[in-house]
């Protein structure tokens, strides 16, 4: 196991539970090292590439995840069947270590103990190599999954001793390092992701672009740097690729037949289509199949998202408008096998509208993002909120959840096709984002606003060196002090999922 370990980027596995004695290291491999040897070894300046990990340190990084998991406790007073539902994966930050983790929480059936046995099971990595575990998340989730749901069955009468279970880590490290000398995009320092705009030609794109890279460049003083068709921007703390497909008939079959260069690797494709040229609506969902055809052939699951574009104030709330934006949803859908296609009309006279939609494509890319919503729901039905948005200072939506009573607030008709929380407020959309935009440059922490019968509370906070904004939509003031008293809990808990957002 340890000669595996040392040929591999995988500095380490540990399972953690929280047992009898609190949050415990479980399963460690490597073997923890004793410490004095650890000082020895580095005075001796030998075996210095052998990282070497206490017990100590495989205590506090236990004990870090298992805090992660269990917040303030009140998460072990649900009931056992929802507990046992909870099932999340999470990156981490562990800079003390050098190391970067991949944590899968949930919890374990286990006849030693009253309520179902807390734990995390994290694969320790350099930091240096994280991007591996962006690239491959799912095929690491996969066989994380895969294996604790027969692995839990070997531990729910009592925690084996190491010895005994050794073998079954060795074959989940032997699937892992198969990833490793596999992986789907080459290992490197920094993870660089790689977005396509595509769809016909006249559909927006560039505008699209010009739109975003405006709105970066502009807040974090950064030029972007043009290359023929491809842009790159920087936020959250990584850079992102944004490759402009000219949609021009001419064009469209050579991106196809070179479909290997364009598409590949691709982490999310934006599909444009301008929702006032109903004449080319079919000649656009033909395009689209092929686009999604070729996706198939590469086997790559790259989210796609729709930009109904050209969504002008003026003429958005038109019968023709209304009517065409029915008529190509319902195309669609009907394309789509998995759920409701998600979808967001944007217009360059609100660049409100453009950023909602690059926010949720930039939140596909975080593996982080579903336990952070986790966090946030909890928060928001503790604190009573209807609406909390997680906001970067870029103005782009980390994070999200909202109750049907956001709806009521809003005035929104309640109706069953409500796909995301943009939609519930996307009336006041602008005016949250104006009211955000007001608030950033207030240099002030906390300000409220009323909007007819609703309150918005906004909050600064800091995490390490970003400054991170939530907005709350609630419906009596009084609640600040609540949501006062459970910001720092929520925090602590989400901080480290939040910087590693998505590098
Ligand atoms: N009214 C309106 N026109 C737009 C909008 N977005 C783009 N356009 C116009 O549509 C045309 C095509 O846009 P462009 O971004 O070049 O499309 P591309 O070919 O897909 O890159 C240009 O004349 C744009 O000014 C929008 O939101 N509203
Ligand atoms: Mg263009």
């Amino acid at each position: 196991m340890d000669k595996l370990i040392e040929s591999s980027i995988i500095k380490g596995l540990l399972f953690s539970a929280f047992d009898k004695f609190g949050p415990q290291p479980i399963y460690m491999f490597p073997d923890s090292v004793d410490e004095d040897q650890l000082k020895k070894a580095h005075s001796d300046d030998e075996e210095e590439n052998n990282l070497g990990i206490t017990l100590r340190d495989y205590t506090q990084i236990a004990i870090k995840n298992i805090t992660l998991l269990l917040g303030d406790g009140n998460i072990l007073h649900q009931d056992h069947n929802v507990l046992k539902k909870y099932k999340h994966f999470g990156i981490m930050p562990f800079p003390d270590f050098g190391l970067t983790s991949l944590s899968y929480f949930h919890f374990i059936d286990a006849e030693f103990s009253e309520i179902p046995l807390a734990s995390a099971f994290c694969i320790l990595i350099d930091e240096k190599k994280r991007s591996f575990l962006y690239n491959n998340i799912n095929r690491l989730k996969n066989i994380i999954t895969d294996f604790f749901s027969e692995f839990d069955n070997r531990i729910t009468k009592e925690l084996l001793p190491q010895e005994l279970v050794a073998g079954d880590f060795k074959k989940l490290l032997e699937k892992i390092i198969n990833i490793e000398q596999t992986p789907s995009t080459p290992i490197t320092t920094q993870r660089k992701m790689k977005i396509i705009l595509s769809g016909l030609d006249n559909s927006g794109k560039t505008s699209f672009i010009i739109s975003v890279d405006r709105k970066f460049s502009k807040l974090i003083g950064l030029k972007p740097t043009r290359g023929a068709d491809v842009s790159s921007i920087e936020a959250l703390g990584t850079t992102i690729f944004l490759w402009d497909l000219g949609g021009q008939r001419s064009y469209q079959e050579g991106y196809l037949n070179k479909s290997q260069i364009y598409l590949f690797e691709a982490d999310l494709l934006f599909y444009f289509i301008d929702i006032r040229d109903k004449e080319r609506f079919n000649e656009s969902i033909e395009y689209l199949k092929k686009i999604r055809t070729a996706l198939k052939n590469l086997e790559q699951k790259t989210p796609i998202i729709y930009i109904f574009s050209k969504g002008d104030p003026d003429i958005i709330n038109s019968v023709e408008i209304q009517s065409n934006i029915k008529n190509i949803k319902k195309k669609l859908t009907n394309l789509s096998s998995n759920g409701s296609p998600e979808i967001y009309v944007t217009t360059v006279f609100e660049i409100f509208s453009i950023l909602r939609g690059f926010s949720s494509g930039i939140a596909k890319l975080s593996p982080n993002r579903n336990l952070i919503e986790y966090n946030l729901s909890e928060f928001s039905s503790l604190t009573g909120s209807s609406l909390v948005l997680l906001l970067s200072s870029d103005g782009l939506v980390l994070a999200e959840h909202f109750t049907p009573e956001a709806m009521e607030i809003t005035k929104m008709q309640k109706s069953e096709e409500l796909l995301n929380v943009f939609e519930v407020v996307a009336p006041q959309f602008t005016t949250l984002f104006k009211i955000f935009y007001k608030f950033k440059t207030s240099e002030k922490e906390e300000a409220i606003f009323r909007v007819s019968d609703s309150v918005i509370l906004l909050k600064r906070v800091k995490i390490v060196n970003y400054e991170l904004y939530i907005l709350f939509l609630i419906n009596n003031e009084s609640k600040k002090d609540i949501i006062n008293q459970n910001l720092q809990d929520f925090l602590n808990r989400t901080q480290d999922l939040l910087l590693r957002y998505i590098s």
